[in-house]
Protein backbone atom coordinates (compact mmCIF):
# COMPACT_ATOMS: atom_id res chain seq x y z
CA UNK A 1 0.00 0.00 0.00
CA UNK A 2 1.32 3.14 -1.00
CA UNK A 3 1.98 6.16 1.51
CA UNK A 4 -0.95 8.26 -0.60
CA UNK A 5 -3.74 5.65 -0.48
CA UNK A 6 -2.64 4.83 3.11
CA UNK A 7 -3.13 9.15 4.33
CA UNK A 8 -6.04 8.73 2.15
CA UNK A 9 -7.53 5.86 4.18
CA UNK A 10 -6.42 7.42 7.30
CA UNK A 11 -8.53 10.40 5.96
CA UNK A 12 -11.49 8.72 5.46
CA UNK A 13 -11.86 7.38 8.86
CA UNK A 14 -11.67 10.70 10.27
CA UNK A 15 -14.34 12.37 8.06
CA UNK A 16 -16.43 9.18 9.05
CA UNK A 17 -15.81 9.38 12.65
CA UNK A 18 -16.50 13.07 12.58
CA UNK A 19 -20.19 13.13 10.70
CA UNK A 20 -21.60 10.40 13.46
CA UNK A 21 -24.29 8.45 12.80
CA UNK A 22 -26.98 6.93 14.25
CA UNK A 23 -26.94 5.77 17.74
CA UNK A 24 -24.87 2.07 17.65
CA UNK A 25 -27.11 -0.44 18.34
CA UNK A 26 -27.18 -1.45 22.15
CA UNK A 27 -25.09 1.48 22.79
CA UNK A 28 -27.68 2.49 25.70
CA UNK A 29 -29.48 0.05 27.79
CA UNK A 30 -31.94 0.17 30.27
CA UNK A 31 -30.23 -0.77 33.13
CA UNK A 32 -32.68 -0.31 36.01
CA UNK A 33 -36.04 -0.28 36.75
CA UNK A 34 -39.05 0.84 39.87
CA UNK A 35 -42.33 -0.58 38.66
CA UNK A 36 -43.95 -0.09 41.98
CA UNK A 37 -42.90 2.63 44.04
CA UNK A 38 -44.52 3.14 47.57
CA UNK A 39 -42.48 6.06 48.71
CA UNK A 40 -41.31 9.38 47.13
CA UNK A 41 -38.63 8.69 44.92
CA UNK A 42 -38.53 11.48 42.71
CA UNK A 43 -38.24 14.14 45.57
CA UNK A 44 -41.23 16.10 44.97
CA UNK A 45 -42.33 15.42 48.32
CA UNK A 46 -45.19 13.28 47.71
CA UNK A 47 -45.42 9.57 47.17
CA UNK A 48 -47.22 8.93 44.02
CA UNK A 49 -47.73 5.41 42.13
CA UNK A 50 -47.27 7.00 38.57
CA UNK A 51 -44.77 9.64 39.19
CA UNK A 52 -42.23 7.98 41.57
CA UNK A 53 -41.90 4.94 38.82
CA UNK A 54 -38.58 5.13 37.16
CA UNK A 55 -36.38 4.15 34.76
CA UNK A 56 -32.72 4.06 34.26
CA UNK A 57 -30.75 3.92 31.71
CA UNK A 58 -26.72 3.64 31.18
CA UNK A 59 -24.18 4.17 28.32
CA UNK A 60 -22.46 0.97 27.60
CA UNK A 61 -20.41 2.72 24.42
CA UNK A 62 -17.25 4.16 24.29
CA UNK A 63 -18.31 7.88 23.46
CA UNK A 64 -20.83 10.46 24.48
CA UNK A 65 -24.43 9.86 23.85
CA UNK A 66 -27.27 12.53 22.73
CA UNK A 67 -30.06 10.98 24.85
CA UNK A 68 -32.90 13.53 22.87
CA UNK A 69 -32.37 10.68 20.33
CA UNK A 70 -33.96 7.74 22.93
CA UNK A 71 -37.45 7.27 24.08
CA UNK A 72 -39.52 4.67 26.00
CA UNK A 73 -42.65 3.40 25.95
CA UNK A 74 -44.56 -0.31 27.17
CA UNK A 75 -45.46 -3.24 24.61
CA UNK A 76 -49.03 -2.60 25.05
CA UNK A 77 -48.75 0.92 23.35
CA UNK A 78 -48.06 2.51 20.25
CA UNK A 79 -47.70 6.01 21.65
CA UNK A 80 -43.95 6.79 23.94
CA UNK A 81 -44.14 7.72 26.98
CA UNK A 82 -40.65 9.75 27.62
CA UNK A 83 -38.30 11.33 25.28
CA UNK A 84 -35.16 11.39 27.17
CA UNK A 85 -33.09 14.17 27.27
CA UNK A 86 -29.62 15.20 28.25
CA UNK A 87 -25.90 14.16 27.49
CA UNK A 88 -24.67 10.42 28.56
CA UNK A 89 -20.87 9.42 29.30
CA UNK A 90 -19.26 6.52 27.88
CA UNK A 91 -20.44 4.46 31.55
CA UNK A 92 -22.59 6.83 32.98
CA UNK A 93 -26.38 6.17 34.36
CA UNK A 94 -29.46 8.75 33.85
CA UNK A 95 -32.53 7.91 35.80
CA UNK A 96 -35.84 9.26 34.30
CA UNK A 97 -38.74 9.62 36.72
CA UNK A 98 -42.58 9.11 35.86
CA UNK A 99 -43.31 12.80 36.89
CA UNK A 100 -41.02 13.80 33.86
CA UNK A 101 -43.13 11.28 31.57
CA UNK A 102 -46.32 12.92 32.50
CA UNK A 103 -44.59 16.32 31.98
CA UNK A 104 -43.32 15.67 28.31
CA UNK A 105 -47.00 13.79 27.49
CA UNK A 106 -49.01 16.84 28.61
CA UNK A 107 -46.44 18.54 26.52
CA UNK A 108 -47.12 16.65 23.38
CA UNK A 109 -50.58 16.29 23.87
CA UNK A 110 -50.41 12.47 24.56
CA UNK A 111 -52.21 9.94 26.74
CA UNK A 112 -51.07 11.44 30.27
CA UNK A 113 -49.73 7.56 31.63
CA UNK A 114 -46.22 8.24 33.22
CA UNK A 115 -44.11 5.62 32.55
CA UNK A 116 -46.79 3.21 32.53
CA UNK A 117 -44.39 -0.12 34.85
CA UNK A 118 -47.44 -2.81 35.01
CA UNK A 119 -47.34 -3.98 38.71
CA UNK A 120 -47.81 -7.50 37.25
CA UNK A 121 -45.08 -7.54 35.30
CA UNK A 122 -44.39 -5.48 31.88
CA UNK A 123 -42.09 -5.04 29.00
CA UNK A 124 -40.16 -1.72 27.94
CA UNK A 125 -38.75 -0.91 25.03
CA UNK A 126 -36.03 1.22 24.51
CA UNK A 127 -36.19 3.04 20.59
CA UNK A 128 -34.62 5.52 18.50
CA UNK A 129 -36.18 7.39 15.47
CA UNK A 130 -34.83 6.93 12.05
CA UNK A 131 -36.64 9.13 9.73
CA UNK A 132 -40.54 7.52 10.37
CA UNK A 133 -39.31 4.16 11.86
CA UNK A 134 -38.95 3.58 15.71
CA UNK A 135 -36.33 0.85 16.37
CA UNK A 136 -35.91 -0.88 19.20
CA UNK A 137 -32.22 -0.64 20.44
CA UNK A 138 -33.35 -2.69 23.94
CA UNK A 139 -36.08 -4.63 25.36
CA UNK A 140 -36.89 -5.35 29.06
CA UNK A 141 -39.43 -8.10 30.21
CA UNK A 142 -39.75 -8.29 34.23
CA UNK A 143 -41.61 -10.00 36.29
CA UNK A 144 -44.86 -9.88 38.93
CA UNK A 145 -42.16 -10.36 41.71
CA UNK A 146 -40.02 -7.48 40.56
CA UNK A 147 -42.82 -5.15 40.48
CA UNK A 148 -43.57 -4.83 44.15
CA UNK A 149 -43.31 -2.25 46.58
CA UNK A 150 -40.11 -0.58 46.69
CA UNK A 151 -37.80 -3.03 44.56
CA UNK A 152 -35.75 -2.51 41.92
CA UNK A 153 -34.30 -4.56 39.85
CA UNK A 154 -31.76 -4.27 36.97
CA UNK A 155 -28.21 -5.07 35.55
CA UNK A 156 -25.31 -7.07 37.78
CA UNK A 157 -22.46 -4.36 36.54
CA UNK A 158 -20.35 -7.69 37.23
CA UNK A 159 -22.15 -10.47 35.41
CA UNK A 160 -24.32 -8.64 32.73
CA UNK A 161 -27.29 -10.66 34.84
CA UNK A 162 -30.58 -8.92 35.32
CA UNK A 163 -30.52 -9.40 39.69
CA UNK A 164 -33.11 -7.96 41.65
CA UNK A 165 -32.52 -4.93 44.68
CA UNK A 166 -35.00 -5.85 47.57
CA UNK A 167 -33.22 -4.57 50.05
CA UNK A 168 -36.18 -2.57 51.18
CA UNK A 169 -38.49 -5.37 50.52
CA UNK A 170 -37.10 -8.49 50.67
CA UNK A 171 -38.07 -11.19 47.92
CA UNK A 172 -37.41 -14.75 49.46
CA UNK A 173 -39.07 -17.01 47.15
CA UNK A 174 -37.35 -18.66 43.97
CA UNK A 175 -38.20 -16.96 40.85
CA UNK A 176 -35.35 -15.33 39.04
CA UNK A 177 -34.30 -13.12 39.46
CA UNK A 178 -33.85 -14.35 43.15
CA UNK A 179 -33.61 -11.91 46.12
CA UNK A 180 -30.52 -10.75 46.74
CA UNK A 181 -30.58 -7.82 50.02
CA UNK A 182 -29.00 -5.16 47.60
CA UNK A 183 -30.31 -1.36 47.84
CA UNK A 184 -32.52 0.13 44.71
CA UNK A 185 -29.67 2.99 43.10
CA UNK A 186 -31.91 5.41 40.99
CA UNK A 187 -28.88 7.78 39.16
CA UNK A 188 -25.81 5.40 40.51
CA UNK A 189 -24.37 2.74 39.14
CA UNK A 190 -25.69 -0.16 40.00
CA UNK A 191 -23.75 -1.88 43.14
CA UNK A 192 -24.54 -4.69 45.85
CA UNK A 193 -21.56 -3.14 48.30
CA UNK A 194 -23.12 -2.54 51.46
CA UNK A 195 -24.39 1.09 52.41
CA UNK A 196 -26.37 1.08 55.60
CA UNK A 197 -27.14 -1.92 57.55
CA UNK A 198 -30.30 -2.93 56.92
CA UNK A 199 -31.34 -3.45 60.65
CA UNK A 200 -30.23 -0.08 61.36
CA UNK A 201 -31.32 1.75 57.95
CA UNK A 202 -34.68 4.19 57.93
CA UNK A 203 -35.83 4.53 54.31
CA UNK A 204 -34.83 8.14 54.09
CA UNK A 205 -31.23 7.31 55.20
CA UNK A 206 -31.40 4.99 52.07
CA UNK A 207 -32.20 7.22 49.27
CA UNK A 208 -30.46 9.83 50.49
CA UNK A 209 -27.38 7.84 49.14
CA UNK A 210 -28.35 7.85 45.80
CA UNK A 211 -30.57 10.97 45.75
CA UNK A 212 -28.80 14.13 44.05
CA UNK A 213 -31.78 16.37 43.79
CA1 LIG B 1 -46.47 0.72 38.46
CA1 LIG C 1 -42.90 11.78 44.45
CA1 LIG D 1 -46.27 -7.25 41.29
CA1 LIG E 1 -28.71 2.27 39.40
Amino acid sequence: MTLALKYAIGWCIIVLTLLGGPPAEGQVLINEIMADPDSDWNGNGIPNFRDDEWVEVINQGPGTVELSLYFLRDITGETNHLQLNGQLEPGQVAVFFGSQAVEWQQANSVPVSGLSLNNSGDTIELITREGEEFVVQDTLVYLDHEAEDERSSGLDPETGQWMLFDGLNPYEGTQIPLGTGCFPSPGEANSCAPQVPVQNATLDEVKSLYRKL
